[in-house]
């Protein structure tokens, strides 16, 4: 049902897999600005699969342009970008990458974790500063190993962020959509009763419309002065406003954030702050993990175009 259609990458994507997708592939480009339009004119009948990534993704105006479009196949596992509730009644499949980046996720959220309560990125500073000889002493930090654990979001990353600090004698309770079954962990029905029990939050959520603002100002606020909010999913999953307000105020102890609403855009007021550590979205970003994404992205791809199915669908495609 999909041979001979053509492939769109829609958005930025790894270097090597930009060069893949058009030398083995004739993947065009979508045009960005003027060209945009005209593009699709001239070829958006002919385009059977898109690859794209949590950056860019399809929105429903894109899919009304693409009417052969049959899949939707995403560089990455969070997929917030694409309207898949559109593509679920256009019968557009539409794919991720999952469990290969969990374990670099994962470990990313135990060293922002690590690095928020001890402050090592804050004390670098200070020792490049030329701080130490001068001023003696590093201030003390806060504990780690011990501390009382929440996490938003107990799925494959969140998972695997509690088998982790687990090895540290944390405490680890969750919030989730539902209670999930078998879990050592307790079940707290709300994240603001979540985040009033516990020293860290963790948010390991999912993006999109159901989780937008899940950790609002009152989850914020419950979590309190001595407490830590940690963000490894998506910036729009936390009142970032009520998140910036409160670290300034002093309010919460401490934040580390791998993500934000605005990427690449980082809140000016954080930057002056010593109690958050800031990281430019690389939560999966390891030579490794990037190669087991790129390889899952194109055997999603291979399969759709050669039987017209998906290898990791979050929705599977219909005949179209
Ligand atoms: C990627 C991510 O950097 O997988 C995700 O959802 O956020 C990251 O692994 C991103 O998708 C690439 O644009």
């Amino acid at each position: 049902t999909v041979s001979g259609g053509q492939v769109l990458q829609v958005g930025p994507l790894k270097p090597s897999l930009t060069a893949t997708l058009s030398e083995k592939y004739d993947a065009r480009t979508l045009p960005l600005g003027e060209d945009r339009s005209s593009f699709l004119a001239e070829h958006g009948e002919t385009v059977t699969a898109v690859v794209t990534s949590g950056r860019t993704g399809v929105d429903a105006a894109l899919m009304t342009e693409l009417p052969n479009l049959g899949a939707i196949v995403h560089f990455g596992v969070g997929y917030d970008t694409t309207d898949v509730e559109r593509a679920e009644e256009l019968g557009i499949g539409v794919s991720n990458t999952p469990d290969v980046l969990t374990d670099c996720v994962a470990d990313t959220a135990v060293g922002l974790l690590i690095d928020t309560l001890r402050g090592f990125s804050a004390s670098d500073r200070f020792v490049r500063a030329g701080r130490w000889p001068a001023e003696g002493n590093y201030p003390l930090t806060r504990k780690v190993s011990g501390t009382r654990v929440g996490i938003v979001g107990l799925g494959r990353i969140g998972s695997a962020i509690a088998a982790r600090l687990t090895g540290f004698g944390c405490t680890i309770s969750y919030h989730n959509r539902r209670e999930v079954p078998g879990s050592p962990f307790a079940y707290v029905d709300s994240a603001a009763a979540l985040a009033a029990g516990v020293d860290v939050l963790i948010v390991a959520a999912a993006g999109g419309k159901g989780t937008q603002k899940l950790v609002d100002r009152e989850v914020l606020e419950a979590l309190g002065p001595g407490g830590y909010l940690i963000n490894v999913a998506r910036g729009s999953v936390v009142d970032e406003d009520a998140l910036v307000e409160l670290l300034t105020e002093r309010k919460l102890a401490g934040a580390g954030l791998d993500v934000f609403t605005r990427e690449p855009h980082v809140p000016e007021a954080l930057l002056a702050l010593d109690t958050v550590v800031l990281l430019p979205h690389v939560g999966s970003g390891t030579t490794e993990t990037r190669a087991a994404m790129e390889a899952l992205t194109l055997q999603n791809l291979d399969e759709y175009l050669a039987q017209g199915t998906l290898t990791t669908p979050v929705l599977d495609p219909r005949s179209r």
